[in-house]
């Protein structure tokens, strides 16, 4: 027959030695592991230092309750306890309302107190196996969670996952004045890399890409596979310009790798565009990757291979000046009123001080 029991751990605290080692083997033969306590005091250090699983103790021995004891178990691991009570016919009742799983006479044959015990034991074994069920689950639902949030070419986070992280970018904007740029990079003449070299050849550069990026960003960067051979970058700046830099850093990187690309004239490898938008405070969230994709247009149409931002005051004034709206402190943003070409509103955003807008 099965052990219902086995496996478990039992500390006992009973003064009569014959007792003690009948309880002792009966238990062994279940499979239960027993270890005797000579007082309270050592089975309190046994069950808050061990993996104690049962407890048989008699009442008059143990000067606290067994809802105390359990709360003393390691790790708030549960612990069934069985309680040795007087033999008066109100105390077992008594003993299980005062938090005990089970009582019997102290003076019981040894058979019956082992017995009642492997009913305790049953529940807890039970109880054990649900933890580690519900353990696994837990990992299982974790993993899950994490992984539809990944795109699973590249590594790096997916549409889902950029939609989460948007608005939590735009609260600490709000809340903490921070400072943060929205880049779209979009790989240069990729279908062309796929018709010369082959679809799996593409796919491969999309991952190394996302290496790249994984590997060249702060950990406090967040970037996201926006689709196709597009990916959008959200960076934390401590100010404008160092979205630049740390772009620069991603495409010296790239590009010393040299990869061959046929199609992409003038150069012989691989490159990339990049448009971004640097934000701040209360400038809010909307319409910002459509600002970044703006200036990814302007970096495409004026050769490839380049970075367009909104990151110095000159730059915007060059997207205005191709007709490229950009934000404008304090209006916020709708494409359907773009900041105008005209000196007169380029000097009233001059006047702006960098130190208060940080763009
Ligand atoms: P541009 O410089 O203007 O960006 O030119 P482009 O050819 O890169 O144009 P576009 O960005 O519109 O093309 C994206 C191409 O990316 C089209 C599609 O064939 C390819 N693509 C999209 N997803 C994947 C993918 O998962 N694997 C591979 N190998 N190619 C992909
Ligand atoms: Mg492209």
């Amino acid at each position: 027959m099965e052990s219902v029991a086995g496996g478990l751990l039992a500390v006992i605290l009973v003064t009569d030695p014959a007792t003690r080692r009948a309880i002792t083997d009966e238990l062994a033969l279940q499979g239960v592991t027993v270890e005797a306590a000579s007082d309270a005091d050592e089975l309190r250090a046994r069950v808050a230092a061990e993996q104690v699983d049962l407890v048989v103790a008699e009442e008059q021995q143990l000067p606290l309750g067994a809802a105390e004891l359990r709360s003393l178990a390691r790790d708030h691991r549960r612990i069934g306890v069985l309680v040795l009570t007087e033999p008066e016919p109100s105390s077992l009742a008594n003993a299980i309302t005062a938090g005990a799983d089970d009582a019997a006479f102290v003076g019981s044959p040894p058979e019956i107190i082992a017995a009642r015990l492997m009913t305790v034991g049953r529940s807890i074994a039970l109880h054990r196996n649900l933890e580690r069920e519900r353990a696994v689950a837990e990992e299982e639902a974790a993993r899950l969670t994490e992984e539809a949030r990944l795109d699973p070419m590249t590594g790096l986070g997916n549409r889902r996952a950029l939609d989460e992280a948007i608005p939590m970018v735009g609260g600490r904007m709000a809340r903490y004045g921070e400072t943060w740029a929205l880049a779209l990079i979009d790989l240069d003449r990729f279908k062309d890399y796929n018709d010369i070299l082959g679809h799996a050849a593409g796919d491969e550069l999309l991952r190394r890409f996302g290496l790249i990026l994984r590997d060249g960003l702060r950990v406090s960067d967040l970037a996201f596979r926006y689709g196709g051979d597009e990916f959008l970058l959200l960076l934390p700046l401590s100010h404008a310009r160092s979205a630049r830099d740390a772009l620069s850093r991603i495409r010296r990187t790239f590009s010393s790798e040299a990869h061959l690309h046929p199609g992409n004239a003038p150069w012989t490898y691989a490159t990339f565009s990049v448009g971004f938008a640097v934000r701040s405070g209360r400038q809010g969230t909307e319409s910002w990757a459509e600002e970044a994709d703006r200036a990814l247009y302007r970096a495409k149409d004026e050769g490839r291979n380049r970075i367009v931002g909104n990151d110095t005051f000159a730059d915007r004034r060059r997207l205005v000046a191709r007709g490229i709206p950009v934000f404008e402190r304090g209006r916020g943003w709708t494409p359907k009123t773009p900041v105008g070409v005209g000196p007169g509103r380029l000097l009233l955003r001059s006047r702006i001080p960098r130190r208060r807008t940080g763009l």
